[in-house]
């Protein structure tokens, strides 16, 4: 019998990752462990953040209340999985509680007291803000992202909001959070559960696209970081207006003065290479850890930027950026999920065609 002819059983023992698969939440009420504040630090995709304290030591802590649904679980096990990494919240303990009459997922993270990104830039007026602590900056969050695509996860929601700040002694560490919109990316080297032949394309999913938003979303943050405001933006108030959409379809922003005069060419190129509208050509976390402004950080220039001034001047503007860039990630999103490509059949490189037109080749020489 010939090999395709072969059915693969519909199910694989063998792909399971090599990280735990799962948090395991505890089961013991919280408020055992836990002294729970009535502080909202913020409010997340799918559950509020609270301010909590470890009745065991005093120490502060973070604490994301989530309706124990699918979408909440796969947050906080994807979260669980990444939040090793120097640059992503700690995830320290999951409970799972009933909570009037509902049960409940809580994740206690450490408290990330330093506060987002931007505020601590937009309260920087005493010093300038430097190209190279921008790229410090982004280093950090290249990092994150570069462990989670590594282990095949897509973040989805890397915005502003999302880049939280830890004070240490003599350092600050930068951290990313949120894993509300994130997904396990699936890629062709998994082993297949199904007979290729037959599968649909749909089945094979978008491939590398889901990072590939990761990337755009980059481009964003670090452009904002060295001038203070977005490279797309609605020019009539409403958030994500047709000209919008169509400025970041077809890719069109540039780098006006006198914001961008003094930035280095380096970052404009790794700018221009982020924001490619065309996510095949667009640079991936491999790529961008290893260009010069990212992996040599202290060679980029001490050049003052704008930034911390025009975030400052352009205060009422930052609630829009945040608005806009939400609904630009969504539609992301909605992209991603929807447009599945189809692979075009490289006949070259298809064996059964390659061995019947040998076959053919024969039958004719005999003739
Ligand atoms: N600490 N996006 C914006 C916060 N420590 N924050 C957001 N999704 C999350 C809030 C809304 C992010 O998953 C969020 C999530 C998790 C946190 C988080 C995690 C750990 C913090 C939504 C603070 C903070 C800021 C300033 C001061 C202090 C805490 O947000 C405090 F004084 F408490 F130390």
């Amino acid at each position: 019998m010939a090999d395709f002819f072969k059915l693969k059983l519909p199910f694989s023992s063998h792909h399971q990752p090599a990280t735990p698969r799962s948090f395991k939440p505890k089961k013991n009420v919280i408020t055992d462990d836990y002294e729970i504040s009535k502080e909202v630090l913020g409010l997340g995709v799918n559950g509020k953040v609270l301010s909590c304290r470890s009745k065991k030591n005093g120490g502060r802590f973070a604490l994301k209340v989530l309706r124990d649904v699918a979408k909440a679980r796969r947050e906080v096990d994807l979260h669980w999985r990444a939040s090793s990494h120097l640059n992503i919240v700690n995830i320290m303990d999951v409970y799972e509680n009933k909570y009037m009459g509902s049960k409940c997922l809580l994740v206690v993270m450490e408290c990330m007291e330093g506060g987002e990104l931007f505020e601590r830039i937009q309260k920087r007026a005493d010093q300038a803000f430097t190209e190279r602590e921008a790229a410090k900056i982004m280093r950090q969050v290249c990092d994150a992202v570069a462990h989670l695509h590594s282990m095949n996860i897509a973040h989805r929601d890397l915005k502003p909001e999302n880049l939280l700040y830890l004070d240490k002694s003599n350092e600050s560490v930068l951290k990313l959070t949120d894993f509300g919109f994130a997904k396990e990316v699936t890629t062709t080297l998994q082993t297949p559960c199904y007979t290729p032949y037959y599968v649909a394309p749909e089945v094979l999913g978008p491939e590398k696209y889901d990072t590939s938003c990761d990337m755009w979303s980059l481009g964003v943050i670090m452009y904002i970081l060295l001038c203070g405001f977005p490279p797309f933006y609605s020019n009539c108030g409403a958030p994500m207006s047709p000209g919008m959409k169509k400025r970041i379809r077809t890719g069109q922003y540039d780098f006006p003065k006198p914001e961008w005069s003094a930035v280095s060419d380096s970052a404009k190129d790794l700018i221009k290479s982020l924001l490619k509208t065309d996510p095949s050509q667009r640079m991936n976390i491999i790529q961008m850890k290893k260009h010069p402004w990212i992996a040599d950080s202290v060679a980029v220039p001490t050049t003052a930027l704008f930034s911390a001034r025009v975030l400052q001047e352009e205060n009422e503007m930052w609630h829009d950026v945040q608005e806009e860039m939400a609904l630009a990630l969504a539609t992301m999103r909605v992209d991603t999920d929807q447009v599945r490509t189809i692979k075009t059949v490289d006949e070259a490189k298809n064996p059964i065609l390659a061995r019947r037109a040998k076959k053919q080749q024969q039958k004719a020489s005999e003739v």
